[in-house]
């Protein structure tokens, strides 16, 4: 190792440890044991313009231990990105700095997803380089690969815990993602102690038995091993790589090295003087030689000059290929929305009753020819779900060309490759599973909300109207659950106009994500419905008296519920409306007039219907209304007599409304 890379790398410790101090709080342990590692990454091997971080081919880097945050803030100070200062390091872990404790994706520049849940990172990876294989598989021609690029993940004992390391680990394998590179800062400590209380598995052969190339590097010190082995994995273009690289946590602090107190607490004062005297380093607090910047911006100049040539390439590209180029120029540029709203194809549909998952799945057949770059796929269930593309082909390592997904039974990797898909640019994904398994892809729902990602999760058999399959595949809590969390839409449509709508806002959305939430059983197309469904609440049924009594409200099955009991309570001489309500979120955005003239504040009684856990309608019915819902768990019957038996029926409603 010459001088220069010595001290560049002293630096990304010593700034690390330095910055934890200052915020006396952190994870030392990671960023002085896979130092040498990332920077022998950024400096030697990676492609990547730190004058541009966006730039469309550079290589992705995820640090999916992110704990580990401050390697990737010393990094990407140290090469210039962005605006990243010796001031913003100084700043780790405070209100509004640009170097909060985790890396937060849209936070800081350089970080291509938010990691911090173990494993999210390794997974969503996984998903940016299928991403690539697919845009390359779509546009690259002889002599121009335009989309041409390596996608790495630094991992931890943590994330090879994880349960989604297997999950889309084993996916990676079986795409065969042959630029898809895992760096394993193998230090046999996690926040416990050794390892080996809990993790005696060969990691390695884990992954060689899904199919990667695999490579150890006994001393993770040698920067040189390392390099080796990185150019050995870039080469390998049929088969994703997994480096075993063996380190010690808290290296170069003489009393934390090897130790589980280096990972997530400050080193402490003396022992950041022990560390710069082992080290060599001779400068103050935040102190960073001009040699080292110096080393820093030379290395990235070549990634600017890799850049220009990308672009030289893609006007070459344009030239000989004009079609696919504008083709690539709708993938990463293209806005649906006007396409979609006029399309009266997208809108029309068969006047009959019909299952909402149905009236989706010929959508999303509609969609695929409006939006060029739609992908996706569900965990094994497309058949039910009704997700498959038809006449696309399926994206698999004999040709990754195909738009559709099949992810096996794997949700949370699922959304996680989902997000990984649309984070990497140029791609717009879904990915989909029955509502009552969305709790094993919650997680990365909350990572693409809190993301500010558009992405699509397509969920069916929404309710107790499952029947036959029984109460371990009747969702009652999930629509709570999406409902409560920040950043999301939750559409539950009643027919097939509301499908369309929910669909129009998922896919035009750019900043929230969407969960479609679809029903197994047919539904009847409602006379009342339009896209005022586009709003999130409308009045779906008109009382004839000019001053109602009540309104009845709900969402998906449970609409047209709502509008025979409406009809029933007519006959009564009650006028009550009847608002159906496919997204509390995107009603709760829109004005308050118009809020008020679905709701108005003077009518006192309110009855909400819903086959879940109702309590969220609460909000809207106030403490005058009351709720017909689910309280406990469903059962194993016909869908039609558990309506029945849990209350949704007229006289059941009627009964309720009657009560307040
Ligand atoms: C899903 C998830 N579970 C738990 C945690 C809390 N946590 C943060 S780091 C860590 C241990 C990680 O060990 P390792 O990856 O070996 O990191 P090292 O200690 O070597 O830095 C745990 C349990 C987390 N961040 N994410
Ligand atoms: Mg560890």
């Amino acid at each position: 190792m010459n001088s220069i890379d010595k001290l560049s790398i002293s630096a990304i410790k010593v700034l690390s440890a330095e910055a934890i101090q200052k915020a006396n709080s952190g994870h030392p342990g990671l960023p002085l044991g896979a130092a040498p590692m990332a920077y022998e990454l950024f400096a030697h091997h990676m492609k990547h313009n730190p004058a541009n971080p966006n730039w469309f081919n550079r290589d992705r880097f995820v640090l999916s231990a992110g704990h580990g945050s401050m390697l990737l803030y010393s990094l990407l100070h140290l090469f210039g990105y962005g605006d990243l200062s010796i001031d913003d390091i100084k700043n780790f872990r405070q209100m509004g700095s640009l170097t909060p404790g985790h890396p937060e994706y849209g936070h800081t520049v350089g970080v291509e997803t938010t990691t911090g849940p173990l494993g999210a990172g390794f997974a969503t990876a996984v998903g940016m380089a299928a991403a690539e294989a697919h845009l390359a598989a779509k546009f690259n021609e002889d002599g121009y690969d335009i989309v041409d690029h390596y996608t790495y993940a630094l991992v931890g004992d943590g994330c090879m815990m994880e349960g989604t390391s297997y999950e889309a680990g084993s996916l990676a394998g079986t795409w065969g993602l042959g630029k898809f590179i895992v760096l394993y800062d193998s230090n046999s400590i996690s926040i416990e102690g050794g390892t080996d209380i809990a993790f005696r598995e060969n990691v390695v052969a884990r992954f060689a038995s899904f199919g990667f190339q695999v490579l150890e590097v006994e001393d993770g010190t040698d920067i040189d091993a390392i390099g080796k082995a990185i150019e050995e994995a870039k080469a390998d273009k049929t088969r994703p790589s997994f480096i075993k690289i063996s380190t010690k946590i808290g290296a170069g602090c003489p009393a934390k090295e090897g130790k589980a107190s280096a990972h997530g607490e400050p080193l402490g004062e003396d022992n950041i003087k022990a560390l710069k005297d082992n080290l060599g380093w001779n400068y103050g607090a935040f102190e960073v030689p001009a040699e080292v910047y110096e080393n820093y911006k030379s290395i990235g100049s070549k990634g600017a000059k890799e850049e220009t040539e990308w672009n030289e390439l893609m006007d070459s590209y344009k030239k000989a290929f004009p079609d696919k180029a504008a083709t690539f120029d709708k993938y990463l540029n293209f806005e649906y929305d006007d396409a979609i709203l006029n399309d009266e194809d997208f809108w029309a549909y068969e006047d009959k009753p019909q299952a909402t998952r149905n009236v989706s799945g010929n959508l999303i057949n509609k969609l695929k020819n409006i939006i060029p770059n739609l992908v996706g796929g569900s965990a094994d269930l497309a058949p039910s779900t009704k997700t498959y593309m038809n006449d696309e082909g399926d994206f698999a390592k004999e040709d990754y060309s195909g738009r559709n997904f099949h992810f096996g039974v794997r949700e949370l990797g699922m959304a996680a490759i989902g997000n990984g898909l649309l984070l990497h640019g140029g791609l717009k994904s879904y990915v989909s599973t029955f509502f009552v398994f969305s709790d094993y892809l919650k997680p990365m729902a909350r990572l693409s909300a809190l993301m500010d990602i558009p992405a699509i999760y397509v969920l069916t058999h929404d309710s107790i109207g499952v029947g036959e399959d029984g109460p371990t595949h009747e969702p009652i809590e999930q629509l709570a659950m999406f409902r409560t969390l920040p950043n999301f839409n939750t559409y539950r449509p009643a027919d097939a106009t509301e499908t369309a709508c929910g669909w129009y806002l998922a896919v035009t959305s750019k900043n929230t994500p969407t969960a479609l939430v679809l029903s197994r059983q047919n539904l009847p197309q409602l006379e009342g419905s339009s896209k005022d469904a586009l709003k999130g609440g409308y009045v779906v049924y008109k009382s004839d008296k000019d001053t109602i009594d009540g309104i009845l409200m709900a969402s998906g099955s449970e609409v047209s519920l709502a509008i025979d009991t409406a009809k029933k309570l007519a006959e009564e001489g009650i006028g009550v409306n009847v608002v159906s309500m496919p997204s509390m979120e995107i009603f709760d955005a829109q004005s308050d007039d118009y809020k008020e003239s679905v709701l108005p504040k003077s009518v006192k009684k309110r009855v909400a219907i819903e086959a879940a856990n109702a309590d969220v309608w609460y909000k809207y019915v106030g403490l005058d209304g009351t709720t017909v819902g689910m309280t406990g768990f469903g059962a194993s019957a016909p869908g039609g007599l558990l309506f029945e038996k849990f209350g949704f029926t007229v006289d059941n409603v009627v009964k309720a409304y009657k009560g307040l």
